[in-house]
């Protein structure tokens, strides 16, 4: 099975992935890793931070002379801030004094929640942990996981479709354009209906003028997905419930849709479900597409019954504002207990489009994972052998 787990916090040395489960032979192209580790430091309306790193994945294990050996990968990226909280946050006992203490929590943040769990009198333990830094490891394993998708013809992409209360006019975007987007050298806010982000970096001006933050949407979509990922046979096999899980995992999430979901329950079952047709022509002869099977429209997000159809498939995440504001709610100080304004630290203001790029992993890697279920096999000799003869099937049905 696919699995990953990861290690760090946000201003220690380094973050760690461990990403096991991958077969042998698969190329490992570096360059594309930190191309997509840079994506997700992009963005407008992120903090002092993300001028400081520099971030890059450095593979210490299951890869040799250029490709996966079948063995654990495991890999860092360094926090070039370290050099900056050594004498702060020590791994050895250090010095008491250096020690940067965050005494009010911020509400929204994972402070309070996480001070009262480990009995901290402070949180900046728990801030350490629960920063949104650890996402770039996410990132770094979930590129891994894009590299074994396109073995299968898979991409997985993501853009914005709201920041704050600017929201693109119409969601339905050409895959074309979302390719197009991911290409940019340069990201404001990864959205693209340039209209709309214009609306949106004044979202984030406003934000930042006014001491606050912003939250907002992404949509991850995957393209070239077969049919017949996940199942509704069990539970904790659909896919839609994997991917839901898999999104609401990252920071800020607080609410993930799949298809149009949302919308979809104040509306009737004609308006919603997709309609089915059957293109002769496309079935049989080896043109695009796994099967004749046609939809016109795609507000299932391409999964019904817990399993991938054949159309894109699409996620959305909702991100809730960033809890740190420069312009602070009320707390409580955590000795005294006393009312105080909630702490503040360097932060960013947006960071929708980067969730978006965390997304994209997660939902990679959930994606790699059903399909290597589908396709098993050691080696990708033998994953993309049962992968045609899969092909075919679906081509003579
Ligand atoms: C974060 C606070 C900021 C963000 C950080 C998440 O970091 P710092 O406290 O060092 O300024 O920049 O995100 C990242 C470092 C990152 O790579 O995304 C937080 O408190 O969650």
């Amino acid at each position: 099975m696919l699995r990953f787990s990861t290690a760090g916090e946000s201003h220690g040395e380094a973050l760690v992935a461990v990403l096991s489960g991958v077969p042998a032979g698969l190329r490992i192209d570096s360059a594309l890793i930190d191309r997509e580790l840079w994506r997700r430091q992009q963005g407008y309306g992120r903090g002092g931070r993300m001028k400081i790193e520099r971030d890059s994945a450095h593979i210490l294990s299951g890869v040799r002379h250029g490709a996966t050996i079948g063995s654990p990968i495991a890999l860092t990226i360094e926090n070039r801030d370290w050099k900056n909280w050594q004498e702060a946050l020590p791994v050895g006992a250090g010095d008491p004094e250096k020690h940067k203490a965050v005494n009010s929590p911020r509400p929204g943040h994972a402070d309070l929640a996480g001070a009262l769990k480990y009995n901290f009198h402070e949180a900046r333990y728990v801030l350490e942990r629960a920063s949104a830094r650890e996402s770039a490891a996410r990132v770094a394993a979930g590129a891994i996981a894009k590299l074994l998708l396109r073995e299968f013809g898979i991409e997985v992409l993501s853009h914005v479709l709201a920041v704050g209360g600017a929201a693109v006019r119409d969601a339905e975007f050409a895959w074309e354009k979302i390719q197009a987007l991911s290409t940019r050298e340069e990201v404001l806010l990864n959205c693209a209906d340039p209209d709309a982000e214009a609306r949106m970096k004044a979202e984030v001006d406003n934000a930042l003028k006014s001491g606050d933050s912003v939250g907002g949407v992404f949509e991850v979509v995957a393209h070239g997905v077969p049919p017949g990922l996940g199942t509704y046979a069990n539970w904790d096999e659909r896919l839609d419930a994997l991917l839901a899980a898999a999104v609401m995992s990252l920071q800020a999430v607080k609410a993930v849709e799949i298809g149009s979901g949302i919308g979809a329950a104040a509306s009737p079952g004609s308006a919603v479900h997709d309609a089915i047709g059957y293109d002769r022509r496309a079935a049989g002869d080896g043109r695009a597409g796994y099967t004749g099977f046609t939809r016109r429209t795609n507000h299932a997000g391409g999964i019904e019954g817990g399993i991938s159809n054949g159309e894109d498939i699409l996620v959305r995440g909702y991100l809730k504002p960033i809890s740190t504001l420069r312009r602070p709610l009320e707390s409580v100080d955590f000795r005294t207990h006393e009312p105080v304004k909630a702490a503040y630290e360097r932060s960013d203001v947006c960071v929708v489009p980067a969730a978006g790029v965390g997304g994209e992993a997660m939902v990679a890697l959930m994606l790699a994972r059903c399909a290597l279920e589908k396709f098993g096999g050691d080696s990708m000799g033998e994953i993309l052998r049962n992968f045609e003869g899969y092909k075919k099937q679906l081509k003579e049905y």
